[in-house]
């Protein structure tokens, strides 16, 4: 597996062990001797994520139950594993009677503060490994400059927020070029759905102010859930760095997955052309490994979707089958 420097996450995929909180940061230093085409002073790791106060074992029977039943919302959104419920950072610039939280910022449970030097480059890497959510993230004050998506460098461009949708990663890079007595927001909140979910809060703290001092200024409002222009300019500003690699010209097979919500004997399943998965007992990567020719199904999954179909009017409740092939490439 090529393995290129960067930022990436791993998690766990069997069942809800994602949900669950199976995953971290995974982060591929450049090789001895060798440069980032950027240079930074230091550098901060945010791998975001949803969280649900119900078990994943109750989520699952939910989504597996016929009728079908979804849990909702998440009720925090979690910042390397930490976030707030039921209270606020902002809570006085909030609409909702939510409550003040009370962290001074060194408490175990409290957010991750970010502590700089004034006039310094941080790189930021942030990560999404939310099972939901899609996730805007803005610094209070300070515009980030894009670097590194999905582990590829970018022609860097400056942004005052950045969305990120789950399995994505960026690096980007900040100044600390303002007032170094106030603190600054950061702030995350849910896009692409209407959010029901508190943005999840923490801070820019410059060394010389101490990180219980709040701001006294709103975080930054997150982009309308809905402004899909917004979406659609960031990332229409995504090129790779000058000099990349170019991806092949020709291929030799062609792939084209389409993915459905479906039914199966009146269950509601999700399927990629019109194939809906069930795992087999025996792991993938075992059974390939070690050459077991039935542990999983050995014909390959169709490589295009029904050419009658048409994905501006889908059919409704169309149902799939199921199986357990996988696309080899060898
Ligand atoms: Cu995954």
């Amino acid at each position: 597996m090529m393995m290129q420097p960067g930022t990436y996450f791993y998690h766990g995929h069997y069942g809800m062990q994602r949900s669950a909180g199976l995953y971290g940061s995974l982060i591929v230093d450049m090789a001895d001797g060798e440069k980032e085409p950027f240079h930074y002073d230091a550098e901060f790791n945010l791998l975001l994520s949803d969280w649900w106060h119900k078990s994943v074992h109750e989520q699952e029977v939910g989504l597996s139950s016929n009728p079908f039943r979804w849990i909702g919302e998440p009720q925090s959104l979690l910042i390397n594993g930490r976030g707030q419920y039921n209270c606020s950072l902002a809570a006085k610039f909030s609409n909702s009677s939510i409550s003040q939280c009370k962290f001074e910022g060194n408490e175990k449970c409290a957010p991750q503060v970010l502590k700089v030097r004034p006039n310094k480059t941080y790189r930021l890497r942030i990560a999404s490994t939310t099972a939901l959510a899609s996730l805007n993230l803005a610094i209070e004050g300070h515009k980030m400059v894009v670097v590194e998506a999905d582990g590829n460098h970018v022609q860097p461009f400056a942004v005052n927020d950045l969305d990120i949708y789950s399995g994505e990663s960026y690096s980007v890079l900040l100044k600390t070029d303002q007032n170094p007595y106030k603190n600054y927001w950061v702030s995350i909140g849910v896009r692409g759905r209407d959010p029901k979910t508190n943005q999840a809060l923490t801070l820019l703290s410059y060394s010389a102010t101490p990180a219980s001092k709040l701001p006294t200024t709103q975080p930054p409002v997150t982009p309308r859930w809905d402004d899909y222009n917004h979406s659609k300019a960031f990332t229409k500003s995504i090129y790779a760095l000058m000099g990349s690699p170019q991806p092949p010209k020709t291929y030799d097979r062609r792939i084209i997955l389409l993915n459905t919500q479906n039914r199966l004997n009146g269950f509601v399943k999700w399927a990629i052309n019109n194939v809906s998965l069930v795992l087999p007992s025996t792991p993938y990567l075992g059974s390939i490994k070690f050459g077991l020719n039935n542990a999983f199904d050995q014909k390959t999954p169709p490589d295009n979707y029904d050419s009658s179909y048409d994905i501006m009017k889908p059919a409704p409740n169309q149902n799939t089958t199921q199986g357990s092939g996988v696309y080899s490439i060898t």
